[in-house]
């Protein structure tokens, strides 16, 4: 793990340090059986939140950790390493926060914050729909107002955390088509009208539920807009900002193990009289494996820096990063597979559960072609 640690300042190290104990002693050694089981883990999210993981980005005010992106993204690596599908629903988790402690009043920080960092609520980002994908400003969830109140009609797809999620940023349309016609609400799990479809049968996250979630006229006071009528969107996607380099930190925290168990599996098995870790053609495949991640990593930590400093250009160095890093994670991670032979195909080596997990970060939080989109729109101008 030593590229996952250089340049890290004193206090990151203890950051990482604890992250990485948490992640070998209470998610490592389940991750398998919760995938096979579909089991989420909810007490162990919350012994995670009294690490001051249930709030990664909120202020200090009502119980968050107040970290910068630039110790998030390791914080995220280092639970990945355990389970990467728990380290993803605690990303998504800590964006849905951050929207929150940054879009929200000191009423609605209040009211969501402080059960938020301790992980007693649970959050979830509704964006996508099964009309809206990628793209994203065509979603037609409606919000109508009505005197004190809006209501909210439509339906949510593949939202991570549902059903078991207690708090639901929703992004819906309250005025013209694109994205200047919609707005962020916060919708509670016991609003009359919620609903839930069943439990998506999925490749990986399976230590997490996927459902849709169904608005039936859901009414609520207007206290509940997050953010200003018609800024739903521009706060949609500065929280996928961050998102997006929480998912790129887990797919670095899976890829590092699986590449961490190749060196294990490679020192102990033997074939054709010598070590398999003694044959240069695979010390040679280990070697760009971990180079690879070293490129990603930087990658990650810078676009994080540009977050934090909030310069121009910083969405784009965030797109990049997360699919260099997804990408380059999935790769690493199959390759790994590849390395263990016939074990790495078993389920009980952990191995497939990494390569099925990572590759979903190729698809959520805006698909791998999107984040080239923005890209090459930010070189043509277009
Ligand atoms: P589509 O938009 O239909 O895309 C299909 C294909 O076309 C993709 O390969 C895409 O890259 C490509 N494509 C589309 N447009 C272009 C273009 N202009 N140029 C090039 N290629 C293009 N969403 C949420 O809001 N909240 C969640 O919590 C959440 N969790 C998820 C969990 C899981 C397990 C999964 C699978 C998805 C989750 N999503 C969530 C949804 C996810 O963000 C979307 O699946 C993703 O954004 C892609 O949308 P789509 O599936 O509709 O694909
Ligand atoms: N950061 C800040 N602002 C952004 C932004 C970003 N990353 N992306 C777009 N914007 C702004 C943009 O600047 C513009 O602002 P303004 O109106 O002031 O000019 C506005 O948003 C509209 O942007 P575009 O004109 O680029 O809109 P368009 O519809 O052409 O494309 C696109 C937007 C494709 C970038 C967006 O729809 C997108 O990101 N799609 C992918 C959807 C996605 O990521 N879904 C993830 C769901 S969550 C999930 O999967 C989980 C697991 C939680």
């Amino acid at each position: 793990m030593s590229t996952v640690t250089t340049l890290l300042t004193d206090d990151q190290f203890a950051v990482v340090e604890t992250t990485l104990d948490f992640a070998q002693e209470h998610l490592a050694p389940h991750a398998v059986a919760w995938d096979q089981d579909k089991h989420f883990p909810v007490d162990v999210l919350r012994k995670a939140a009294g690490l001051g993981l249930g709030g990664v980005y909120v202020r200090e005010d009502l119980g968050g950790s107040e970290l910068t992106r630039s110790d998030g993204v390791l914080v995220f690596e280092a639970l990945a390493t355990g389970c990467p599908s728990i380290a993803g629903y605690l990303s998504i988790h800590n964006m849905v926060g951050w929207m929150i402690d940054r879009y929200g009043t000191e009423d609605q920080r209040a009211r969501c914050l402080p059960e938020l960092c301790t992980m007693e609520q649970l959050g979830s980002y509704c964006l996508t729909e099964p009309g809206a994908g990628s793209d994203a400003a065509a979603l037609r969830t409606r919000a109508v107002r009505d005197g004190d109140h809006y209501v909210l009609t439509g339906t949510k797809q593949f939202i991570s955390g549902a059903g078991a999620s207690h708090l639901y940023i929703v992004l819906a349309r309250t005025g013209d088509d694109g994205p200047r016609g919609i707005s962020a609400f916060l919708v509670e799990r016991d609003d009359p009208g919620l609903s839930f479809g069943p439990d998506e049968k999925k490749m990986g996250w399976n230590a997490q539920p996927t459902r849709q979630v169904l608005l039936d006229g859901v009414r609520l006071p207007a206290d509940r807009l997050l953010g200003e009528e018609g800024g739903g969107f521009r706060i949609a996607m500065n929280g996928l900002n961050g998102g997006r380099l929480g998912i790129a930190a887990c797919s670095l925290g899976g890829a590092q193990s699986a590449l961490d168990r190749s060196l294990a599996h490679l020192a102990d098995r033997e074939a054709f009289g010598a070590r398999l870790l003694d044959a240069q053609a695979l010390q040679f495949r280990l070697a760009e494996m971990a180079t690879e991640l070293a490129a990603a990593r930087a990658l990650v930590r810078q676009a994080a820096e540009a977050l934090d400093r909030n310069v121009a250009g910083a969405p784009q160095l965030c797109a990049m990063a997360k699919h260099f890093a997804t990408d380059t994670g999935y790769s690493v991670a199959d390759r790994a597979l590849q390395l263990h032979g016939g074990y790495g195909y078993l389920a009980e080596y952990g191995i497939e559960k990494i390569v099925r997990d990572l590759r979903v970060h190729q698809i959520l939080e805006g698909t791998n072609e999107i984040m080239r989109v923005m890209v090459a729109r930010s070189l043509t101008g277009a």
